[in-house]
């Protein structure tokens, strides 16, 4: 019995910086779900040959990958309540991911949510559980939230909101939603093109990230801007008003990294090409008044979002202004995606 799904990433326009308890957010986000960054999981369940509580085999990328199978393991065991058969059998895990690993892509949210998926379809099978899709999405979103927070939003296409707030109904905590579907026919297969400034390790892991905000003397301003910016950024795809969009999306992005700027201890994860990026982007957009902003994830890479109609100026943007500035001229082009796919 194996089980495969290939799930994809998201980049968060609003950010969830900052958790409580078991891994709720402290406020509300909003994220864009890819299209051509994603990850393949297959699940097949064999016969036990320890008495090890959860029994692993992981292969990341056909390799024996111990220091993610220790991850794994942990994020396993605290689901075995739900998922009794976990400890009944040995896991044989592959993953897969589309993107090369040291394209510098945070790929947790597409990994937990291809994980959660498999388990969920595997529950299914075995339980026999007739629950209906809606149903199902939810409970995978759930799962894969414990595994990794933003990996509770790539569970659905387009554009999805993760933790309660009052301007999306039944917006919740504990899993994701897709978004009001209200949104206007510009922002379909809005584009997203990756500039790979730097291509290592993360400097910050997203678990010390989140803590820094525990103490943050601006915690309390951060939530209330996170749920305001949420309701215009609503309002700006709702209307195609793309300027509001931009002010909302740039503001989050450098929130965030002036969160971490401030922290204690101080993290500056910018490079002095992420700034002269952005500087071009706003450049190119006051002279140009093309649409075209920027979103940064915990890192110095540099997300660029514009519409499908502005595609081909953008592109010829990036292609003779911003490649200077990439490692390798290295630009990942992606766009807004469909959600997972079950495959066969
Ligand atoms: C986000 N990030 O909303 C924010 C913005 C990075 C910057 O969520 O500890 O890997 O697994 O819940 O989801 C990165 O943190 O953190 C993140 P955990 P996750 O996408």
């Amino acid at each position: 019995m194996q089980i495969n799904w290939k799930s994809p990433s998201n980049i968060a326009l609003i950010k969830y910086w900052g958790k409580h308890g078991v891994q709720l957010p402290n406020n509300p986000s909003l994220s864009l779900t890819l299209r051509e960054a994603n990850t393949t999981t297959s699940l097949d369940l064999k016969k036990k040959r320890s008495k090890k509580n959860i029994e692993i085999d992981f292969l990341f990328e056909g390799e024996r990958n111990d220091k993610f199978a220790a991850k794994l393991e942990t994020f396993l065991a605290s689901v075995t309540q739900e998922l009794p058969w976990l400890t009944k059998n040995r896991l044989v895990l592959r993953s897969e991911n589309s993107f090369p690993h040291s394209a510098g892509i945070a790929s947790s949210a597409s990994s937990m949510s291809a994980l959660a998926l498999c388990l969920m379809s595997t529950n299914r099978m075995l339980t026999k559980t007739p629950e209906d899709d809606a149903t199902f999405l939810r409970m995978a979103s759930r799962l894969a939230r414990l595994g990794s927070g933003s990996a509770a939003r790539s569970v659905y296409p387009g554009f999805t909101v993760w933790g309660k707030t009052t301007s999306v109904k039944n917006s919740s905590d504990d899993h994701a939603i897709i978004a009001p579907a209200n949104y206007h026919a510009d922002f379909n297969e809005l584009q997203d093109s990756i500039l790979i400034v730097h291509a290592g390790e993360k400097s910050v892991s997203s678990r010390a990230g989140h803590a820094l905000m525990n103490d943050h003397p601006m915690a309390a301003q951060r939530y209330k801007n996170a749920h305001a910016r949420l309701k215009q950024l609503l309002d700006a795809l709702k209307h195609a008003d793309w300027q509001l969009f931009c002010k909302v999306v740039e503001t989050e992005a450098l929130e965030l990294h002036a969160l971490m700027m401030t922290s204690d201890p101080s993290f500056i994860l910018m490079h002095p090409n992420t700034l002269a990026i952005i500087e071009r982007i706003r450049f190119f957009r006051a002279t140009t008044n093309i649409p075209v902003c920027f979103t940064l994830d915990a890192g110095p890479n540099v997300h660029i979002l514009y519409p499908y109609f502005a595609k081909k100026e953008v592109r010829n943007f990036i292609q003779s202004e911003l490649l200077q500035f990439c490692v390798k001229k290295k630009v990942i082009y992606d766009q807004m995606g469909d959600g997972p796919s079950m495959l066969l």
